[in-house]
């Protein structure tokens, strides 16, 4: 028993010089002096030992217990403070000045086509407007004239949350917010003119142009004399300067709630030129960017006065574009966090106009 007992304290003063972390220490602490661990394994010796030497066992069997806890109390401090010191030694080598590593990553190709997109309407005057991922049943539908159990409901199939949130299912959403904080400068005569980008989500079955996890840009502008020509106008200038090219776009009656009239603006698709693959679903068009005059009834959800004032607005599809301009197949490239594709797009240098 002796014997053992000191071959344990030679086994454990062995264990903890290899101990350099703080969190290895409560596992020794366990292996030795847990329920199951070689201190309570001696213990239960204890009952083998002759009744007169039970006492000086028993001694023995508690200063091995005590220099365990001694040794591990000890060793921890050791460590706190050795790691308190590489704290402030790693503080005091942080050298701010060291040049940063612009070379490495490059852009998402909808950070890219965004910033673009962005830039065109910043230039024609619009602002950029930030917009919460999380909305309500209020901003996402009602306030658009979309009524509880409206059929329209069902275009989208939402992703509900709790405490009656949900997941925005378009950028429309935020049309009620931009409205309702612009609203006061149509009185002073300056039109609203607003993009908003973001993230949309809809419970979809997904295919080569169909995520569930998706990005559009809202536009919206609002003064007296707006028509339908100067939504065409603002449409064909921003496709003409995203696709530096001609691209061969058809208008179409589209229904929405929020707009009268409405309209679906497809474009031909450009990965097969328009004869039909699995990115258009073989019908040559896709559908980029729905539009209208923006309804009376959203207007004044907004309390803008919808006799005095007229609007459009668009909602155009980010990531479809994306899929476009760069000639990627099939949409769910961009949410694949594939690298070796996603490197491909290669341009870090966007700034916005002044
Ligand atoms: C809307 O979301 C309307 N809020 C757009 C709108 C705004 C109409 C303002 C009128 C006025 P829609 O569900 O069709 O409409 O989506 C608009 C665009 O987003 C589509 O044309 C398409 O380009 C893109 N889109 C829609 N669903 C998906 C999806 N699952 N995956 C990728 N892109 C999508």
């Amino acid at each position: 028993m002796f014997e053992k007992a000191e071959e344990l304290k030679k086994l454990f003063s062995e264990r903890i010089k290899e101990l350099n972390e703080a969190s290895e220490a409560e596992k020794l602490r366990i292996e030795f002096l847990g329920k199951k661990g070689f201190v309570s394994g001696l213990m239960q010796e204890l009952r083998n030992v002759p009744n007169e030497d039970k006492k000086e066992a028993g001694q023995k069997i508690n200063e091995i217990k005590q220099y365990i806890e001694n040794s591990l109390a000890e060793k921890m401090n050791d460590l706190k403070a050795f790691e308190e010191q590489r704290q402030i030694d790693l503080a005091e080598s942080y050298d701010e000045t060291m040049p940063v590593m612009t070379d490495l990553g490059s852009y998402h190709p909808i950070t890219l086509v965004r910033r673009e997109v962005e830039n065109i309407f910043l230039s024609m005057g619009f602002t950029v407007e930030d917009y919460s991922e999380i909305t309500d049943d209020y901003n996402c539908f009602e306030a658009l004239n979309i009524p509880k159990f409206h059929p329209a409901r069902d275009m989208q199939d939402t992703y509900y949350l709790s405490s009656n949130q949900l997941l925005k299912t378009h950028t429309s959403a935020a049309q009620n917010t931009i409205l309702r904080k612009y609203k006061n400068s149509l009185e002073n005569g300056n039109p609203i003119r607003a993009i908003f980008p973001g993230r949309c989500f809809r419970n979809e079955k997904i295919d080569p142009s169909h995520e569930n996890t998706f990005f559009q840009m809202e536009g919206i502008m609002v003064d007296k004399n707006i028509s339908i020509s100067n939504l065409i106008y603002f449409m064909k200038t921003m496709l003409s300067e995203v696709f530096q090219k001609d691209v061969t776009v058809r208008l179409r009656p589209g229904f929405f709630p929020f707009v009268e009239p409405g309209f679906e603006l497809d474009i031909q698709c450009l990965i097969c030129s328009g004869e039909g693959c699995p990115s258009c679903k073989n019908s040559g068009w896709l559908e980029l960017c729905p539009c209208g005059m923006i309804h009376p009834n959203v207007l004044s959800a907004a309390g803008i006065n919808s006799d005095e004032y007229i609007g459009f607005a668009f909602g155009l599809g980010l990531t479809r574009l994306a899929m476009m301009k760069y000639g990627v197949k099939d949409i769910r490239l961009f949410n694949s966090g594939n690298i070796k594709s996603l490197s491909q797009f290669t341009d870090k240098s966007f700034t916005r106009p002044e």
